[in-house]
């Protein structure tokens, strides 16, 4: 067969990423297929080349990736959702093959995304023993029964069938084919992923990444993601790798026993990585420190406990603050984000929470306004969500000034592609907080107060 893998994904804030989903798929799919690399995001015209390149491969499959749904409040909502209505138009259009849909915009809701996108097929979840089953099945037209989380139409009719029995175990997974991946990631932005293992046990409330790889946590030997590490430093253009676990340090000692591999090996590549307070001691950041962290991404969501109770995150304000407390004395750079006005928060929720990163003074913090995935596919929902939003939107306009190494991604402050591609013109690569401070004992400790007096 020949497969044409489609990456949607035109996002390029923070970076542009590879399509590394697709790519871990890619790598599953048997020699006797050939298969083409059709990535839209750095193209003008994503429709028109889109047709352009199917016309010349002629797919008996079309296999789209779906990695994001919304953009998680840079502006608001926008609707990437008919983004991907006009892309099956245009391949409707011009080629009879079918089309299957996954990744992981599409598995956080999937079934309401067959619906309105009306692919003939989708996948959930982690895809690289469902795709080449599903293969399977389209060749010989029988079996797409028995494929785990496969969605399907029968008589105009949405089928979904269960998950499968066990996760994939990733010490037996083939690497993701990066010899697909447009060059350009690495050109203009010089960041590569690597997955050191998959599943988070955590149960925070409203968190869409158990959906995506499951509960059960499935670890990588450390020699072998160092080897892949190794492998990306050896690349022309790859000036940082981001560890694109959901939170690196669940389980604390499988990310102790990497850090000892980078450092055994003498790791000069800078990473950055998933942290959660919970699973942070002294040990784990002085070894981060040595295996060349460049800084953590710290989900701390909010600085008010009855909400990180009601988000049932597991830790309290008390956790935050004895991690950035080891952050400062291992000089490891903590960005810690803050989600406003999650559902069942008021406004001076809100406010407790800002007093909160007033206080702490983190590295950095991003601040965002919660914005739900619902609201992609329910405008109603989006307008009741969207006045708390522009509240919050004020009291940050009021304050950011006095805070300049806060990122506010819906104001563009500290988080505009103008500014990243300033930095990156000036040689800075990875996530660009880690440039908005001097670090630890340069710091200058600026002890402010919050303008509590948002507009009306
Ligand atoms: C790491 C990460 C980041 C890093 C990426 C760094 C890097 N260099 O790669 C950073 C911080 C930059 C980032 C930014 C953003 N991210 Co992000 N990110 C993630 C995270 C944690 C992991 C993504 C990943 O690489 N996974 C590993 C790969 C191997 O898994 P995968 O992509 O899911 O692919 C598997 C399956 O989905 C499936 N599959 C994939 N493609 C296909 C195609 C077909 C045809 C099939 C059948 C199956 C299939 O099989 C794959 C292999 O098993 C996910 C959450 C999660 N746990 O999944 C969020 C996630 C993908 N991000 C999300 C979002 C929204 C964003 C941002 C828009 C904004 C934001 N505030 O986070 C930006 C956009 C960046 C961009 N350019 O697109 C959302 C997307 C869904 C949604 N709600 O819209 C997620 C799911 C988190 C969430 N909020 O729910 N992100
Ligand atoms: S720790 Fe992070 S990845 Fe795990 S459930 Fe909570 S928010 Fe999601």
């Amino acid at each position: 067969m020949r497969i044409a893998l489609v990456s949607g994904n035109r996002e390029k804030l923070p970076d542009a990423v590879i399509p590394f989903g697709l790519l871990y798929v890619a790598a599953s799919i048997p020699e006797k297929h050939s298969r083409k690399m059709i990535d839209l995001c750095f193209e003008d015209d994503p429709k028109a080349a889109l047709a352009a390149q199917l016309r010349e491969f002629e797919p008996d499959l079309v296999a789209i990736g779906m990695r994001n749904i919304q953009n998680t409040d840079y502006s608001g909502m926008t609707n990437i959702v008919n983004y991907y209505r006009e892309l099956m138009n245009t391949i409707r259009d011009t080629t009879q093959a079918p089309v299957i849909i996954g990744g992981s915009g599409f598995s956080v809701i999937p079934s309401e995304l067959m619906e309105t996108l009306r692919p003939d097929f989708g996948i959930s979840g982690e895809s690289e023993e469902a795709f080449p089953a599903f293969l399977m099945a389209l060749e010989t037209n029988e079996g797409f029964d028995k494929i785990g989380n496969l969605f399907r139409f029968e008589d105009g009719l949405l089928l979904k069938n269960p998950p499968p029995p066990d996760f994939i175990d990733m010490r037996t997974l083939p690497r993701p084919d990066r010899s697909l991946a447009d060059p350009r990631y690495s050109e203009q932005f010089g960041i590569e992923s690597l997955q050191t293992k998959r599943g988070c046990p955590l149960q925070c409330d409203y968190c869409t990444y158990p959906i995506i790889e499951g509960r059960v946590g499935r670890t990588r030997e450390a020699a072998d993601i160092v080897d892949e590490l190794e492998f990306l430093s050896g690349q022309p253009n790859v000036h940082h790798v981001f560890i694109v676990d959901s939170v690196f340090n669940l389980p604390r000692t499988h990310a102790k026993s990497v850090c000892r591999e980078m450092i055994d090996r003498g790791n000069t590549m800078p990473w950055t990585c998933y942290i959660n307070p919970l699973g942070f001691d002294a040990e784990l950041a002085s070894l981060m420190q040595r295996a060349g962290c460049a800084g953590m991404e710290v989900g701390s969501d909010s600085g008010y406990d009855p909400v990180l109770k009601r988000l049932r995150k597991g830790f309290t304000t008390q956790h935050i603050r004895d991690l950035h407390a080891l952050a400062l004395e291992y000089d490891v750079p903590d960005c810690h984000t803050f989600l406003l006005g999650t559902p069942s928060e008021d406004f001076d929720d809100v406010l407790r929470s800002l007093e909160f990163i007033v206080d702490l003074d983190p590295f950095t913090a991003i601040l965002m306004a919660w914005v739900d995935d619902y609201e992609a596919l329910d405008p109603e929902l989006a307008k009741r969500r969207l006045a708390l939003r522009e509240k919050i939107h004020r009291i940050l306009d009021d304050n950011k000034n006095d805070f300049p190494w806060w990122a506010i991604p819906a104001l563009e402050v500290n988080y505009a592609p103008e500014l990243f591609k300033t930095l990156r013109e000036h040689g800075l690569h990875g996530p660009l907080w880690q440039h908005l401070r001097g670090r630890a004992p340069a710091r200058a400790h600026r002890r402010k107060r919050l303008r509590a007096t948002a507009k009306p």
